[in-house]
């Protein structure tokens, strides 16, 4: 019998004994992991409540800086656990940063998984089925994984669990005695906005800190408070979920995480391997297990809450998921630096909106250090941000529609080829000196040794998760279904109807 096969039958014995009898057997597939976190036999098993907002990015956080934007559980979650404040997704966008999470593997190596409106075919076990096998009552709301379909890819249910109506619905159901983990999956600060939400909720244009890729004008400032408005939209719900734990007296057993699946809908954030684009918020909570009011800023991937979430269940990992348990960081009561392995992280996108002719996508792969980030472009003749004029890999709102109006208006124009224009096949930012990473320093001689050096870390990076684009191939996420309603302008190749 291999390992995996070991996994199975401990999944599968799972089903028909008693919960802790469940938990005795999976436990004692991985003593070295119970001694590494210092966790008795006997400790119940705990609760998880994962809350992830939908397109927030990790800056845009009370706890990691922002004046603006109020986020109090998120602060109080930071404050009474670990904020991790070098987070990134798989890659960002929705459908395969939440494939990702659920499944403990990089985007890329989730087959048609790896684009927007896709499916996640059902060979790639996700976390919360595997909670269920050992006993935890499970289930989520609103937005699971997705958008996609789930049918062409074998599944009957959605990949976060069974659905419920919201948290409160969810606890009612929990049986006595039984661990549970539960999926809060917000639409916000997804668009569209009402425009003006933000001004009308009091907050002013002057306050805003505008990033450096985007032009800092009134609209744009008013823009980003709307998105504000819906980024503290979510964060009460947090807070009420919060307190319906605590009320239960469950909050001291739950982990609680908070997170989101891809960076703010702007151009040059959302949908880009930019910090704005793939840096996610993420405060972890576990006052059970877990010391609080430390930041680590060790690397941590998407891939690496399904390993996590499944050891802290005192389950093993299946070795399937290339993603590393970050358990031992919340338990080492340390702060700053702790693993000196996790120095480093790898993003990548393929297909995000059907904007480019024959439905083509914009495969590129990044790695990002404390220093650098480098990106690979494969197909630097295509269009990043998705065909002109529509550009729809950026999401229309009042930003997208100023930067293409005033494209030849002085300080716009630079912002605006950033954001729209084609890109070279390389990609360098100094993080030291351009932490806006708005500066491709690819072709400067003084940085050779370090591209050098970037590039190969991301070959082997993409060898070892058997990358398609790795060995010259993955055309196969330009050609598949797109599930999403489709522009007919982008059906073929010359634009007509095939
Ligand atoms: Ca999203």
């Amino acid at each position: 019998m291999d390992r995996r096969d070991f996994l199975r039958t401990v999944s599968l014995g799972a089903l028909t004994g008693s919960f802790a009898g469940r938990t005795a057997l999976a436990r004692e597939a991985s003593p070295d992991a119970i001694a590494a976190r210092k966790l008795n036999k006997n400790d119940p098993p705990p609760n998880i409540l994962f809350a992830i907002s939908d397109d927030q990015s990790w800056v845009h956080t009370g706890a990691n800086g922002d004046r603006v934007v109020n986020t109090p559980a998120f602060d109080r979650v930071a404050r009474e656990g670990v904020l991790f404040n070098h987070t990134f997704c798989s890659a960002p966008s929705c459908t395969p940063s939440r494939g990702a999470i659920l499944t403990g593997r990089a985007f890329s190596q989730l087959e048609k998984g790896g684009d927007l409106w896709s499916t996640l075919p059902k060979k790639f076990e996700v976390f919360p089925d595997l909670l269920q096998a050992a006993g935890y009552h499970i289930g989520f709301t609103r937005k699971g994984w997705g958008p996609g379909r789930i049918e062409p890819g074998g599944r009957t249910r959605n990949p976060a669990g069974q659905q419920y109506r919201n948290f409160e619905q969810f606890l009612k159901t929990v049986p006595t005695g039984k661990p549970f983990c539960f999926w809060f999956g917000s639409n916000d600060p997804h668009r569209s906005y009402v425009k003006g939400s933000g001004l009308r909720s009091g907050k002013k244009l002057d306050d805003v800190k505008v990033p450096p890729f985007l032009p800092d004008v009134p609209e744009v400032r008013s823009d980003i408070l709307d998105y504000y408005f819906e980024v503290e939209r979510f964060d009460r719900e947090v807070a009420e979920m919060l307190k319906l734990l605590e009320a239960a007296g469950n909050l001291d057993n739950t982990i609680v995480a908070i997170t989101s699946d891809n960076g703010m809908p702007f151009p040059r954030a959302k949908a880009n391997l930019y910090d704005y684009g793939t840096r996610m918020p993420l405060a972890v909570r576990w006052p059970a297990r877990v010391k609080g009011g430390r930041a680590i800023r060790d690397f941590i991937s998407f891939t690496d809450f399904a390993p996590t979430f499944l050891e802290a269940a005192g389950l093993k990992p299946p070795p399937a998921m290339s993603g590393r348990s970050f358990l031992d960081l919340l338990v080492s009561e340390k702060e700053g630096r702790v693993d000196p392995k996790r120095d480093r992280v790898f993003t990548g996108r393929e297909r995000h909106a059907f904007c480019r002719k024959g439905g083509l996508g914009y495969p590129c792969r990044a790695i990002r250090t404390y220093r650098f980030m480098y990106i690979h472009n494969f197909k630097p003749d295509r269009w990043p941000a998705g065909d002109p004029k529509i550009y729809g890999d950026i999401d229309g709102s009042p930003t997208k529609t100023f930067m293409m109006q005033n494209r030849d208006a002085g300080n716009v124009t630079n912002l605006f080829r950033l954001a729209f224009d084609k890109r070279p096949p390389d990609e360098l930012y100094d993080l030291k000196e351009d932490p806006g990473q708005l500066t491709n320093v690819a072709g400067l001689a003084k940085y050779a040794e370090a591209k050098i050096k970037l590039r190969a870390d991301l070959d082997n990076w993409m060898k070892a998760m058997g990358d398609p684009r790795a060995f010259g191939k993955g055309g196969e996420w330009d050609r598949q279904p797109y599930y999403g309603r489709q522009n007919p302008k982008f059906l073929s190749p010359d634009g007509k109807k095939p």
